[in-house]
């Protein structure tokens, strides 16, 4: 993958996992960023403001949720 890469998620999220292997399985280097679904100034609310749900994949600024 070029360029820079952030996943959003919760220590307990589940569907996050699924993003983890994809990422593993290709080799992707990515940052991992936690966060609280109840925290109100949550990082992840500005990429997915409507459903407000992780995980959230950040490629180069740009978020790809409900993945
Ligand atoms: N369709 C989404 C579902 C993701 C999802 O439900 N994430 C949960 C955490 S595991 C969530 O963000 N829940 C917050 C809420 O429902 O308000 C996906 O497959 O990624």
């Amino acid at each position: 993958m070029v360029g820079e890469a952030k996943l959003l998620k919760t220590w307990s999220s589940p569907f996050a996992l699924r993003i983890v292997w994809a990422l593993k399985i290709k080799g992707i280097e990515y940052e991992t960023i936690f966060d609280h679904l109840s925290n109100k100034n949550a990082s992840f609310l500005p990429y997915n403001p409507i459903y407000k749900k992780v995980p959230i994949l950040i490629h180069n600024g740009k978020p790809l949720a409900e993945l």
